[in-house]
Order: C-alpha cells, then sequence, then structure tokens
C-alpha cells in the first residue's frame, strides 16, 4: 500500500506552500489529506481504484483528483511546480527542531542559506563573524542560532535510527514471516526493539532452528520483499537492509541454545557487562550459546536453553526485556530470586503471566509483574471529528467497545488550538451534551464514555477554559501545545501551575516533544511530578510513538512518587487505538505495574479516584 508515500507528497506540498509564504488555509487543507491518507486503513490504491478517495473523510474532489495524478505518473504536477520553487536543501533546513516555516524561509531569502551544512557551517563561523550575517535577520538572532546547531548536534545523533512503532510494523512482519519456514521453532525480535526503546538503530532476530536448515532460512530471508539489499548471508547470520535503509540482522541457533542468544541479542549492552562480571565471579562463563561452569580447564554447560535459566545460572530471577539498561534492575532481581525459592519451599507455586510483547518463554516466571497490554481497561486521551480527529463520537465508542474497553473519555482540543478547530465555548458545551447523549447509550452496553477536554496549557501555565466551564467536564487532560520552546525554568513554573488548577485530572504529553526530532519542553520534571503528587493530578504516558511523553525515565520517577501513570493513545481515528502497546513498553521501561496505571483500574474505582478529587477539592 502506497498510503505514506502518497502522504508524503501532501505534506511535502504544505512545506512548500509555508515556505513560500502562502496562505495558512491551502496548508491546512493539504496536511489534512496528508493525515487523512496515512490514517485510512484501507490502500490508497484501492480507493483511487473504486473512485472512493473523495469518499475519505478530509479528502476532497481536487484532492482526490491528485491523488490520482500520483499513482498514475509518480508525481504531482502542481507540486512539482512548488518545489521548483524552492531550494531543496531549504526542506531540508525545515527538518531541524525549533526551525519552522516562517524561519527556514527568512534564513533562506534573506540569509541566502539554501542547505543545513552550509548553514551549520555559518553559525559555527560564531559571533565575531555575526554568525555568517544570519544574526542580523529580523526575526532570528543569536539565540535562536544557538537553539538550532544544538538542535542539528542532536538530530545527527539520533540520524540512522528509526521510531519505535516503524520498527515494530517490520520486526512482526519478519517474525511471522520466518515463523513460516520450514525447520523454524521460533522467531523473535532481540536488541533495543525487544527492550522497546524510542528509537531503534537495527533490527536484530534470533531464529531458533537446527543450524542445517541455516542456508534456507538465509536464503528466505533475503527473498522477503521487504529486503531491498543483501549485506550478507550464511547458514548462521543473514542482515538484509530495506528501502528505507533499516537493516535487519537474522541470526540462526539451535535450540539448546536458544535462550542464552535470546539473552546477550537482547542486551542491552550494558546490562550485559554486569551479568558477565556477575557470571565470572560464580566461576561461570556466559556467552551467546550458554553458561558454562569452568573448573579444572573443562567447561560444563550448565544453562542455556531458555532465558529464566541463563538469570537463574547466575542467580537472578528473569528480568523482563523493557528493564534491561542497567538501571538497577540486576540488583531488583537478585532480591526477588531467593524470594523464589522459598515460597517453593513453603509449598507455594509463583504466579505465573502470560508472555509480555516479546517474551519468549511462556513458562517464564515473571516477578517484576510490570503492566501488560491486556491490563488496559480503557483510553482517556481521543479526538473526535468536533476538532482534529476523523471520526465522530459514536465511532470511537464503537472501537472502544469492540477492543472490549470498559471506558474512554472524549477530549477534543479548548480553543487556542485553532488550527485544530479547537473548540469555543459555546460549541464545548454544546459537544458536553452530544457526548451525554451517545455515553446514555453505551452504559446499557457497559461503556462508560466521559466528556472530557484536551485543555492547552498555556504559556503561563494558565489554561485555556475559565474555571466554571472546565467544571462542567468529567474528564480534563491538561496538555501544552505551543511555546515548546520555552527556557527550563518557566517551562517548570508553567507546569506546575497546570497541576494546582483543581479541575485537571492528567497532565497530557508533559514535554510536547516529537520523537525524535522535537525537543519540546525540558521542565525539572521532579518538581513538576512532585507538583502532581500533591494535587492528585495523574500523569499522561501519551502512547503514540511520535510522542511517548512522558519518556521511560519520567515515567520512572512518576511511579516513584507514586504519581498514577495514564497511558492514551490520543487517537485522532480507529487505528490509532493500536499506538496503546507502545505506552505499555514506555511503562514497563519505567518499572510500572498494572496498579501504577490508572487506566487498568476498574470503572468503579476510577469513579471513586476522581470523586475523591472533586471532594477533596471542594466543589
Ligand atoms: P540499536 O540497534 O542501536 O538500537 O541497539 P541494540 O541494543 O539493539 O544494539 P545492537 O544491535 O548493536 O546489538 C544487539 C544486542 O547485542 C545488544 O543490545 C547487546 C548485544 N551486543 C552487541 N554487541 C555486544 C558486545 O560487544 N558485548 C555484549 N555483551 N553484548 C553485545
Ligand atoms: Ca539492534
Ligand atoms: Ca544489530
Ligand atoms: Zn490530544
Amino acid at each position: 500500500m502506497k498510503n505514506a508515500e502518497v502522504a508524503k507528497q501532501f505534506e511535502r506540498a504544505a512545506d512548500l506552500l509555508a515556505l513560500l509564504d502562502e496562505n495558512g488555509f491551502r496548508i491546512i487543507a493539504l496536511r489534512k489529506v496528508a493525515r487523512a491518507i496515512e490514517e485510512s486503513p484501507e490502500a490508497v490504491e484501492k480507493l483511487a481504484e473504486a473512485g472512493k478517495l473523495d469518499g475519505v473523510p478530509g479528502i476532497g474532489k481536487s484532492s482526490a483528483e491528485r491523488i490520482q495524478e500520483y499513482l498514475k505518473n509518480g508525481k504531482i504536477a502542481e507540486f512539482e511546480d512548488l518545489a521548483s520553487q524552492v531550494p531543496s536543501g531549504v526542506l531540508e533546513v525545515l527538518r531541524i527542531p525549533s526551525v519552522g516555516p516562517k524561519t527556514a524561509s527568512l534564513l533562506w531569502r534573506e540569509g541566502g542559506v539554501t542547505g543545513v551544512a552550509e548553514l551549520k557551517a555559518k553559525i559555527e563561523s560564531g559571533a565575531a563573524g555575526k554568525f555568517g550575517g544570519l544574526a542580523a535577520i529580523k526575526g532570528v538572532g543569536e539565540k535562536k542560532l544557538l537553539k538550532i546547531l544544538e538542535n542539528l548536534t542532536h538530530l545527527s545523533a539520533a540520524s540512522g535510527r528509526i521510531r519505535l512503532g516503524e520498527a515494530w510494523t517490520i520486526g512482526e512482519e519478519f517474525m511471522s514471516y520466518l515463523r513460516t519456514i520450514k525447520g523454524v521453532k521460533q522467531a523473535i525480535c532481540c536488541g533495543s526493539l525487544r527492550r522497546g526503546k524510542e528509537t531503534i538503530g537495527d533490527i536484530d532476530i534470533a531464529v531458533c532452528a537446527a543450524l542445517s536448515d541455516g542456508l534456507a532460512i538465509a536464503e528466505a530471508t533475503a527473498k522477503h520483499p521487504l529486503a531491498a539489499s543483501v549485506i550478507q548471508k550464511g547458514e548462521s547470520k543473514t542482515s538484509v537492509r530495506t528501502a528505507e535503509g533499516v537493516q535487519i540482522d537474522v541470526r540462526v541457533i539451535p535450540e539448546e541454545s536458544f535462550g542464552a542468544a535470546l539473552q546477550y541479542f537482547t542486551g542491552s549492552k550494558e546490562h550485559n557487562v554486569k551479568i558477565r562480571e556477575m557470571a565470572v565471579k560464580k566461576g561461570l562463563k556466559i556467552n551467546e550459546w550458554g553458561v558454562y561452569r569452568v573448573s579444572g580447564g573443562k567447561e560444563e554447560k550448565i544453562a542455556g536453553e531458555t532465558e529464566e535459566g541463563v538469570y537463574a545460572a547466575v542467580g537472578l530471577a528473569w528480568i523482563p526485556p523493557e528493564m534491561r539498561e542497567d538501571r538497577g534492575e540486576i540488583q531488583k532481581a537478585a532480591e526477588l530470586f531467593p524470594a523464589e525459592k522459598t515460597q517453593n519451599e513453603k509449598g507455594k507455586t509463583p504466579k505465573r503471566k502470560g508472555a509480555s510483547a516479546g517474551a519468549a518463554d511462556k513458562q517464564t516466571v515473571d516477578h517484576f509483574e510490570l503492566v501488560e497490554l491486556k491490563d488496559i481497561r480503557g483510553d482517556l486521551h481521543m479526538h473526535t471529528t468536533a476538532s482534529d480527529g476523523g471520526c465522530s463520537i459514536e465511532e470511537m465508542a464503537a472501537e472502544a467497545k469492540r477492543r472490549g474497553y470498559e471506558y474512554i473519555a472524549i477530549t477534543d482540543h479548548s480553543k487556542s488550538q485553532f488550527q485544530a478547530n479547537g473548540l469555543k465555548a459555546d460549541r464545548l458545551i454544546e459537544h458536553i451534551q452530544a457526548i451525554h447523549a451517545v455515553a446514555k447509550e453505551a452504559i446499557k452496553s457497559g461503556l462508560l464514555i466521559l466528556a472530557g477536554s484536551e485543555v492547552d496549557i498555556l504559556a503561563d501555565g494558565s489554561l485555556d477554559y475559565e474555571d466554571d466551564l472546565l467544571a462542567k467536564l468529567d474528564w480534563v487532560v491538561a496538555s501544552p501545545h505551543a511555546a515548546l520552546s520555552q527556557e527550563a525554568e518557566p517551562a517548570t513554573e508553567r507546569l506546575v501551575r497546570a497541576t494546582a488548577n483543581p479541575h485537571v485530572c492528567v497532565m497530557g504529553h508533559p514535554t510536547g516533544r516529537i520523537v525524535p526530532s522535537r525537543r519540546g519542553l525540558e521542565p525539572d520534571m521532579a518538581k513538576v511530578i512532585f507538583a502532581a503528587a500533591r494535587n492528585g493530578v495523574a500523569m499522561e504516558i501519551n502512547a503514540n510513538y511520535h510522542r511517548l511523553d512522558l519518556r521511560d525515565v519520567h515515567a520512572r520517577m512518576a511511579v516513584e512518587a507514586k504519581v498514577p501513570l495514564c497511558i492514551d493513545t490520543d487517537a485522532h481515528g480507529l487505528s490509532d487505538f493500536d499506538q496503546m502497546r507502545f505506552g505499555i513498553t514506555t511503562a514497563r521501561r519505567g518499572w510500572a505495574t498494572a496498579a501504577d496505571v490508572l487506566n487498568t483500574w476498574p470503572a468503579e474505582k476510577l469513579k471513586k479516584w476522581l470523586k475523591e478529587r472533586k471532594s477533596a477539592a471542594g466543589w
């Protein structure tokens, strides 16, 4: 399906128009089309063939014609014409975090900057050279230039890495493909993907099979449609690269070593180094083939078939992959390990949990009991056509019901988000009534729908609606959207102040970052979380893999401060409900158990929490 490719054409056209100072409406319309195409569960080719393109919400007749043109010619004449008016390097400048169309346009038209390398050189020439003349441009200035330089460095550190959600799709595809090949007993993604990191360098897949099947597996891997080029091909390791440049390493490991290989290739490297040191202290040797007892020049294999066995051999409980970052998990696993033995001696069987995102061995005893996708009972941040979502209240509710959810909150944008069609007071009041009308029906089939809002936290920490209006809502998510390059100190004050509003239930995507390109706010998160704790406000993990905000380490701070986490998808369409899993991996990286996550609670407990908050705030 060519949806992503076509969507990119429209995104690029919107960028070009912005650089050419065209009017805002056309730009918004083009971005809306891009989004609609990207989110459509149906392939654009199919929709085009059936003549159904302009039936997709957000796509009008002229956009439909342009899509047809692209599918036929591989380009859109009008967009190519726009492109011919802007040097291609200027679009790359626009990719730099903190550089919006306005700045890129100024740098280009007044500073003559037509590429990233040129921009970097000019800024690096420093204040003495007035930054190659750029500092004098009105609306640019020295401070902004230095911020750009910092972001350029940040960008190159992330370059070559892809987002978790993108790697996940590729990984899932390869795992299920490899599992169909003769002789393959198991195929599991390891590395940073299994650990659920927010960006992924390359994809490491461990395949459990006899080495005698290795060559056939290598052939099959190289033949996969996603394998645009083959880097190396052999019976124990094959590496391929996708057209977008993502490397996939496939390793074949015999059954007796599969656990050791999973452990080794899952990493992290820092975690593995610590494990190896522990092994050495016990007179053991550990590698990707197994754990060995070394004595008198002889080696005896004592573990390797399962990961749990590998950890047990060094005296540790099995550690969930998301925790393997050398952040104290090894000590915790050592504490948990003897507890299991004691329990067993008392005749109690430790609780067995189902496999987590990537756990290979269904028999694995998970003493950490981190939150899992199946613990989730609802989603408390989503948008409808009332603001910038693609579906109605009813459609979102039906999807929630289909997924077995017990509750949702409809949270459209507030008035300052005019470009997202945010609701003014009168429209919000009508919208609340509309939500309550749907809710009245939905509750009959067991779905609780809360009438909410995602209200903007303005730059000074005040909220985008008056208190008496907020009081009419069942659920308030407060999020920063604008002024995201604010300095740390005002950003901290801003977020702290927002938690003090008694109507706020949860703080949404607290930094506003976009992975990996936009840093967003960098507040003193300890202070923000402390304020949330004091004011009984939950903190969101925005599960969309472009955001993952709170990030892992901040989620862990919230868990430690006993601030409930709320894992939300911020869905703008039905397929966005799938993003929940990325919020789960982030929560697990923050060591969260189900009890730490508010939307694993039964509806009754959630309602009780809301009620207690209200009475504590005295309204
Ligand atoms: P990435 O691909 O940059 O997102 O990160 P990883 O963690 O997937 O790293 P990668 O692909 O270089 O290697 C996969 C795993 O293999 C890594 O997490 C741990 C293991 N590994 C790689 N190199 C070493 C090493 O030199 N020593 C040890 N102990 N393990 C290694
Ligand atoms: Ca990797
Ligand atoms: Ca690798
Ligand atoms: Zn939202």
